[in-house]
């Protein structure tokens, strides 16, 4: 057992979370096995929050946009956590950190928490990690959890799968192409944000969310929620509350219709199952009988003397 105070860690004291979190990220086995009987004790405080991811290219102000937001909803009496999932980043980099000087009174702010990427470390990746310590803020009492992505891999896709409400921001006069918009994003968006529509980019600004609301028309909307379109200036703070009122009004709906429990309970079996193949092809890789097997099977079928299926079939059943 882990030798982190659970009562301290519920009433919100940062430096019980930060312990929980540094266990969480840790790859040893026995931090690992400490790792998972905390969060199961904790599950009954968790879920709390609204959960909001945040992507967009890199310069469209997704730092800005974070620290302002977040200064709102400071403002508003709300506790904010800022999580990251940034494969590209090295150990302890992480897009936020690179930033902190974009979020810096934010991080100084009493009632927020922002934590930079964990490293990919072994099964399940920053996602596994970025879930766990998303559990451990809402067990100490946040509001919003910010998960912001840069969107390199899969990341805003992993980021899509772990949150109750998805957002892409924009920018006021650029392509499709140039947005970096990747198939499949514009689907799972719950809210498009043009950014930046301050000065002269305000007209460019509205331009695109024309453009984009007629895209996002002719997509079919399988929820309860009408994506929506919407344009703000970070930098000048502006249409910050507006961003903040769409949100509310989703987790208010959401929690209305049931829509959210539903979602989330998906996303988590969906979880399970992605972590149960990567425990298999795992356990499969560290079988001793199938990492002798496998090159010998694998000669054999080259040489055309077994069938595919039965090479499979006779390293599955090794397990
Ligand atoms: N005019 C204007 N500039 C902005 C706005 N938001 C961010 N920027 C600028 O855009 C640049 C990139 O912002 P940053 O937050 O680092 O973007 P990130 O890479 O997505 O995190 C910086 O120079 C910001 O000052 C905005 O709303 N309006
Ligand atoms: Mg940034």
């Amino acid at each position: 057992m882990s030798n982190i105070d659970l009562q301290l860690l519920k009433q919100g004291n940062r430096r019980a979370l930060a312990k929980a979190i540094t266990l969480v990220e840790s790859t040893r086995d026995q931090d690992r096995t400490a790792a998972q009987e905390l969060l199961q004790e904790l599950l009954p405080a968790t879920g709390n929050s609204i959960r909001v991811g945040i992507t967009g290219i890199p310069g469209v102000g997704k730092s800005t946009f974070i620290e302002a937001f977040g200064l709102y909803l400071v403002s508003q009496g709300k506790r904010v956590a800022v999580l990251a999932v940034d494969p590209s980043s090295p150990i302890a980099g992480g897009s936020i950190l690179g930033d902190k000087t974009r979020m810096e009174e934010l991080s100084r702010a009493e009632g927020a928490f922002i934590r930079p990427s964990p490293s990919a470390g072994a099964l399940g990746g920053v996602s596994l990690r970025t879930r766990e310590t998303m559990l451990l803020c809402e067990a100490a009492g946040y509001d919003v959890i910010l998960v912001e992505t840069v969107g390199v891999g899969q990341s805003e896709y992993e980021v899509a799968a772990m949150v109750d409400f998805f957002m892409v921001l924009m920018l006021p006069n650029a392509g499709d192409e140039l947005q970096g918009i990747k198939k499949g994003i514009m689907e799972l968006a719950d809210a498009l944000v043009i950014n930046k529509a301050d000065g002269e980019s305000l007209n460019y600004a509205k331009q695109t969310q024309r453009h984009y609301q007629n895209a996002l028309n002719l997509l079919q909307h399988t929820s309860f929620w009408t994506p929506q379109v919407m344009t703000c200036s970070a930098l000048k703070n502006q249409n910050i509350d507006a961003v903040w009122n769409m949100i509310n009004t989703f987790q208010i709906e959401a929690r209305a219709n049931n829509a959210l429990v539903e979602k989330r309970a998906r996303q988590n079996i969906d979880w399970m199952k992605t972590l149960l193949m990567e425990m298999l092809d795992m356990k499969l890789k560290q079988h001793p009988q199938v990492r002798r097997d496998l090159p010998v099977l694998q000669a054999r079928v080259k040489r055309g003397e077994i069938t595919p299926y039965l090479a499979a079939k006779q390293l599955i059943d090794l397990l």
